[in-house]
């Protein structure tokens, strides 16, 4: 089955961002793969009339998600590093939102929606739609599509266009079907 995308559509890419890509500070496996996925979502989401999101991990050096800080991820995704940009195969339209997250040093945030005015935003667009996919889906990309359900978005998981860290080998599988019991339907780039 087809989903119809229109004006009240937004693509969400979570954080498509050197750290996450092979090579990265924090590598998700295959991570880069997505980025010609995303891209032809793109395309087909703003022929529709729809919108483009960013949003991007965007920490202070001295984020308490970082180990020597009490969490437990290497440093990743620093303000304004070489970690920290897009991938540069990602295309990037002018009329995209960007979203920043995680940007203080107390607070960890997965969410796209955590910490920002994404949804105020979204809804003064008269957006209805989210379909959400990028790096990673057992973090950011779970979270924030449970988030928008939440905000009363319809949301949808672009399978083909998200991967895992799987610190747990099951963790993705996991994620996936945490987001379908919260009635998130999984897609591919050929339902749209
Ligand atoms: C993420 C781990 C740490 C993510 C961000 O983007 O999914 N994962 N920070
Ligand atoms: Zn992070």
């Amino acid at each position: 089955m087809s989903i119809a995308i229109s004006q009240k559509t937004a693509l969400i890419a979570v954080d498509i961002q050197n750290d996450f890509c092979e090579g990265g500070a924090l590598p998700v496996p295959n991570g880069d793969k997505v980025v010609p996925i995303l891209n032809r979502y793109q395309e087909k989401v703003l022929r529709a009339g729809g919108t483009i999101v960013f949003t991007r991990d965007w920490h202070p050096a001295n984020h308490c998600s970082f180990k020597e800080f009490g969490g437990i991820w290497p440093v990743h995704c620093v303000q304004n590093t070489k970690g920290a940009q897009f991938h540069p195969g990602l295309n990037f339209p002018d009329t995209a939102i960007l979203v920043s997250t995680a940007t203080h040093p107390e607070k960890e945030a997965y969410s796209g929606f955590e910490g920002t005015h994404l949804a105020d935003v979204l809804k003064k667009l008269g957006i209805d739609t989210l379909l959400v996919g990028g790096l990673a889906t057992d973090y950011c990309v779970k979270a924030t599509a449970l988030d928008g359900v939440k905000k009363g978005f319809t949301v949808y998981f672009l399978e083909d266009a998200s991967r895992g860290v799987n610190v747990h080998p099951d963790d993705s599988q996991k994620a996936i079907e945490e987001m379908k019991a919260a009635g998130i339907r999984a897609i591919t780039l050929s339902e749209i």
